[in-house]
């Protein structure tokens, strides 16, 4: 017993030191080396949540495919909303690799034990918010997300290399419906407006509570897994929007943004984090909605999940048949 323990905890020192320079030479940590346990957890964790995210995601677009303003606009919208399933399903994958099926994922999700950001908990009202979902929200999620092709995982940051290129396709979308908007007739200039105003500040939230309120952070950027804290990429993202607002012509609801010139941030005004966790909470403008959704829509898929099944099993049994012959 004694002898099993020791051999165990040698072998435990070892991996951790392999991992720790794995880490510490910027390099990549495999599915199948040896990583703690707090390490496994937390790439879960923040992996299955991404994937919640981009199917739940699909949802408030989804929502206007059928009310597009022409055939073009339509079909770019079905392909996009197709994007973010595909998303979800690189990541699915990717959080496989460390041991939890995304059955099970997906039974947290559908229990109500298992989170998704904050931002799909916003209805989407017009037309004009494709425009500012694919401009703010797409904008954001780049903008976390680049740095995420570098985290210390291999799996999930090669997940992230795909996912950015499209998120990039999605931004741009988004911001050409805006200035298609912007530059139109005075009521669709005031929609594309109202959208902006609605969607600015749930994407500043987007991503996460302030550095100093973020319990996950620190251990997360020493592993290399975010490689910038929650305000380092909330910043950077205003800068951005704070020059492309500027071509479209349209206001950011935020008569406090402001470049300090002595840290060489840009700030904003103040954002109400009480509304961040009570929709993280559940008790958001469609949480229940969304929530419906997902059930409805899980139940309905059951017969492609059973007729999938059946069929590798009759696969399996042919394979296993022919080798018997063979
Ligand atoms: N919503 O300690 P931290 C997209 C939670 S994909 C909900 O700072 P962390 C594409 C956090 O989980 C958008 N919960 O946490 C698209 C933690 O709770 P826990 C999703 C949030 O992990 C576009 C607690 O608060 N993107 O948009 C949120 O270090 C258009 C404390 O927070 C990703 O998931 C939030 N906004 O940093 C699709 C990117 N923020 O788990 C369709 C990957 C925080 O301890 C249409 N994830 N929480 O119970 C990340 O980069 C990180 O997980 C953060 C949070 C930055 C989101």
């Amino acid at each position: 017993m004694t002898d099993r323990h020791d051999a165990q905890a040698e072998h435990d020192a070892e991996g951790q030191a392999q991992f720790d320079a794995l880490i510490d030479a910027d390099s990549r940590i495999e599915p199948r080396d040896w990583m703690p346990a707090a390490y496994r957890k937390t790439l879960l964790r923040q992996i299955s949540q991404h994937a919640h995210s981009e199917i739940i995601g699909m949802q408030p677009e989804a929502n206007w495919i059928t009310r597009a303003p022409s055939l073009k606009r339509k079909s770019i919208l079905i392909a996009k909303v197709q994007d973010e399933a595909g998303h979800g399903l690189y990541l699915y994958s990717a959080a496989e690799t460390l041991g939890q099926s995304r059955h099970e994922m997906m039974d947290d999700l559908l229990a109500g034990k298992a989170k998704y950001s904050s931002i799909f908990n916003y209805p989407a009202r017009t037309w004009a918010d494709m425009g500012a979902i694919g401009w703010l929200v797409d904008g954001a999620a780049i903008c976390n997300q680049v740095p995420l092709c570098r985290a210390s995982y291999g799996p999930y940051g090669r997940a992230m290399v795909r996912i950015c290129k499209e998120e990039s396709f999605h931004q741009r979308q988004g911001f050409e419906i805006l200035l298609e908007l912007a530059n139109g007739t005075p009521e669709q200039r005031q929609m594309a407006q109202d959208a902006v105003n609605r969607w600015y500040a749930p994407a500043l939230m987007m991503f996460g509570p302030p550095d100093d309120e973020s319990p996950n952070s620190q251990q997360s950027m020493a592993w290399k897994i975010k490689r910038f804290s929650n305000d380092e990429l909330r910043q950077r993202f205003l800068g951005m929007m704070v020059e492309q607002v500027t071509v479209l012509g349209l206001e950011l609801p935020d008569k406090d943004i402001r470049f300090n010139e002595e840290t060489g941030k840009w700030e904003h005004g103040p954002l109400d984090w009480a509304e961040f966790w009570r929709v993280i909470g559940g008790s958001g403008p469609c949480n229940a909605q969304r929530m419906e959704r997902r059930r409805d829509a899980h139940a309905e898929g059951a017969w492609v999940r059973e007729a999938a099944a059946a069929y590798a099993a009759k696969q399996a049994a042919r394979a296993a048949e022919k080798e018997k012959a063979a």
